[in-house]
């Protein structure tokens, strides 16, 4: 069942005269809005702390924001106690490495399967059975939860259905089981309207979105007997629509339904010749993949970065999907 730490959490807090919580690079709806509901409620508890970003553009999470503190890193930053959230590794956190390696205690809550250069922690709850951060949050602070004012639950419930959005893409990822419906019911017990939500979340794309989107999905390519689906969005196209291709949601969420596929691969390329790619499989275990090029995830879903021209990272990756291991 659920562990909840939020005694021990909050003896740490309490003792702490700075706090940051921060997440993973190129954050998410999970890690970057659950990071917004954990603000939240230490806020509620009297403890101040700063919500440390890589300098991202946050807009999207615009509907969830409440006076929150949020400041880009830079590397005069330190603080007694730092607070990592849906990332456990170094590789995984950029320069904010260094708020971890200033501080004095450090808390780690994650939902990923744990690799290479672990982000070692005064208190880290690190489970792969929750299909989101959030949702850790929302069970293993339970007792901090259940005794804020009706308001401030309904807020945080706001945010616990939005990384269960983020991280299951609307309860169609594998990640979607029994728990997380029976959250999401808690959740709507705390009086959310997913309809809006939903809205607010998922369908807020702006035309610009749309052409990077529809850019990128004309140049898919199928190989391997048309089992894996290629697609990528080069560094071109976003300087063509003058947009930062890290503010947009991956464009891997429009091809998951294609299909007769065994892998989907996206390649984005967010400096010349830097690209970030993304796995998805329900059949190949693609965390191993990404693990391997210092990348992480989940075995259905997980990331890594490459270098090179496009042919070069794609030959990388289809080589590795050639002989990557079922998931069994
Ligand atoms: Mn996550």
């Amino acid at each position: 069942m659920h562990k909840d730490i939020t005694q021990k959490l909050f003896a740490l807090a309490q003792g702490a005269k700075s706090i940051v919580v921060t997440t993973h690079i190129n954050s998410d709806g999970d890690g970057m809005v659950a990071s917004l509901a954990l603000q939240m409620l230490l806020k509620m508890n009297g403890l101040a702390s700063t919500l440390v970003t890589d300098g991202e553009d946050i807009s999207r999470y615009g509907f969830l924001m409440r006076d929150q503190v949020v400041e880009p890193f830079h590397d005069q930053m330190r603080c007694d106690l730092c607070i990592v959230l849906d990332c456990n590794s170094f590789d995984r956190i950029g320069n904010r490495r260094l708020l971890v390696d200033t501080a004095i205690n450090v808390v780690v809550l994650d939902h990923h399967v744990v690799e290479h250069n672990p982000i070692p922690a005064t208190l880290s709850l690190i489970d792969h059975a929750y299909g989101s951060v959030g949702i850790l949050l929302w069970h293993c602070l339970k007792s901090a939860i259940s005794k804020l004012d009706a308001s401030s639950r309904k807020y945080i419930a706001d945010c616990v259905y939005v990384t269960i959005l983020n991280d299951s893409n609307n309860f169609s990822n594998a990640n979607t089981n029994h728990a997380m419906f029976a959250t999401a019911a808690e959740l709507a017990r705390e009086g959310i309207l997913p309809h809006l939500l939903h809205m607010a979340y998922l369908q807020n794309h702006s035309a610009k979105e749309m052409l990077y989107v529809g850019k990128s999905l004309a140049n898919i390519r199928l190989l391997a007997d048309d089992s894996f689906l290629f697609l990528h969005s080069d560094y071109a196209l976003a300087q063509e629509l003058e947009i930062n291709p890290s503010d947009y949601m991956s464009v891997t969420r429009w091809v998951q339904g294609v299909s007769g596929l065994k892998a989907i691969a996206y390649f984005r390329e967010d400096h010349p010749g830097d690209w970030k790619i993304s796995l998805r499989s329900l059949e190949l275990n693609v965390q191993e993949i990404a693990a391997r090029y210092g990348g992480g995830g989940h075995r259905k879903a997980s990331g890594l970065s490459l270098k090179g021209s496009l042919q070069e990272v794609q030959q990388i990756i289809f080589s590795a999907l050639q002989t990557a291991h079922p998931i069994s």
